[in-house]
């Protein structure tokens, strides 16, 4: 007798606070409730961390320069971050989405997918879990939150983005492919805009499209990518929450004051970056270091890393990886130094969430 197996779609929530940083500033201090208000640095040479919705307005985005932010919307106000309480909110937020799942994986401060597929909840209903979330985060924190309910990660995320702010997008496991053929590529996780270009150059602008093509010919264009990506193009993806997400490296960098040119600066910088890297490095417990890197981003913005294998964080490394990054340079101002350490993977059972994890097991 054939024993057909019924296999169940996953319910996954992407839940993601709005204009995070920018908004936990407006519930603190009223006087920014109204205005177009970033958070970042403003310093001629910052970049901002965020913006509220009312900057968006006038084109400012997160990561953008201070300058062209200030070009867009002059009267912008720019006020310093507060790491210690968006690390607080973050905190109550994870607390928040335990109940409604052992199954977290945060993904920053102000994001996270849960997997509720098994959770009894709200009668089971994923939609009704977000909404309640998000209700919960309004009630506790006076903070919105938006979310997108899939039958897994990729979509989930790309809908949380679909009714923001203070929204929710539900694609259930029926409307999948209604839902990824009018995608753009440019909102696949990986595609940056080099790619899409690309992509577009060969007449791929959505997931229609690159499900009308071959895996093959999509090898052709992105290489390795190309069977991720028409898997994305059919809502298909696999991949398992990481239910303790571990550090995959740590990094230190400085914008500096204003560029250097020659790679005795840069040595300086590493000199004063280096003690700070190993104040943080004091932070990271039980891990083992497998590499480390120097990055320098030049003054048109493009960046470089150079890399080698390494057990320990020595500074006398990263001078010795210097001239290979510096001769990338090519007369070009340095903008930006960074050390970086990489870890070796490990148990993945091992950190944040193990004591909830022992029901897992
Ligand atoms: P995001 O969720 O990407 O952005 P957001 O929450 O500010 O806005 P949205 O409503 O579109 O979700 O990032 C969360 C926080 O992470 C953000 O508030 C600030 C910080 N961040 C940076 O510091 N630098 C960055 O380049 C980005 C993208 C975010
Ligand atoms: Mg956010």
């Amino acid at each position: 007798m054939l024993v057909m197996k019924q296999v169940t779609a996953k319910k996954i929530i992407h839940v993601d606070m709005d204009c995070f940083y920018a908004a936990v500033e407006m519930r603190d201090f009223p006087e920014y409730q109204n205005i177009p208000l970033a958070v970042g640095g403003d310093g001629p040479r910052s970049v901002l961390c965020t913006c509220n919705y009312q900057a968006r307005q006038f084109g400012v985005r997160s990561a953008m320069s201070a300058i062209k932010a200030k070009k867009l919307c002059p009267e912008l106000t720019i006020v310093h971050g507060r790491m210690a309480v968006y690390k607080e909110v973050s905190d109550h937020i994870r607390e928040i989405f335990s109940r409604y799942t052992t199954l977290i994986e945060p993904l920053s401060l102000d994001e996270a997918f849960l997997d509720v597929t098994d959770s009894n909840q709200c009668q089971g209903s994923a939609t009704l879990m977000a909404e309640q979330i998000r209700a919960d985060i309004f009630n506790e924190l006076n903070l919105t939150a938006s979310a997108g309910i899939a039958p897994n990660k990729f979509i989930a995320k790309i809908a949380s983005d679909e009714n923001k702010p203070n929204g929710q997008c539900v694609v259930s496991p029926d409307k999948v492919t209604n839902f990824v053929e009018q995608l753009s590529l440019k909102k696949i996780p990986g595609i940056g805009p080099k790619t899409f270009q690309k992509l577009q150059s060969f007449g791929f602008t959505t997931c229609a499209d690159v499900r009308a093509s071959s895996i093959v010919y999509l090898t052709t264009i992105v290489g390795k990518f190309a069977t991720s990506l028409y898997q994305k193009a059919h809502g298909i993806d696999n991949r398992e929450l990481e239910i303790s997400r571990q550090r995959k490296s740590l990094a230190i960098e400085t914008t500096l004051a204003a560029d250097i040119f020659t790679q005795a600066e840069c040595l300086l910088v590493i000199e004063e970056l280096y003690p700070k890297l190993l104040q943080r490095l004091e932070k990271v417990v039980g891990r083992k270091i497998v590499r480390q890197g120097i990055k320098l981003k030049f003054n048109d913005f493009n960046q470089t890393t150079v890399e080698q294998q390494s057990l320990v964080a020595e500074q006398s490394s990263f001078n010795v990886l210097l001239p290979k990054a510096y001769e990338r340079a090519k007369g070009r101002g340095i903008r930006l130094v960074g050390l970086t350490l990489g870890f070796a993977e490990e148990d993945k059972r091992a950190t944040e969430y193990q004591d909830k994890q022992l029901i897992l097991l």
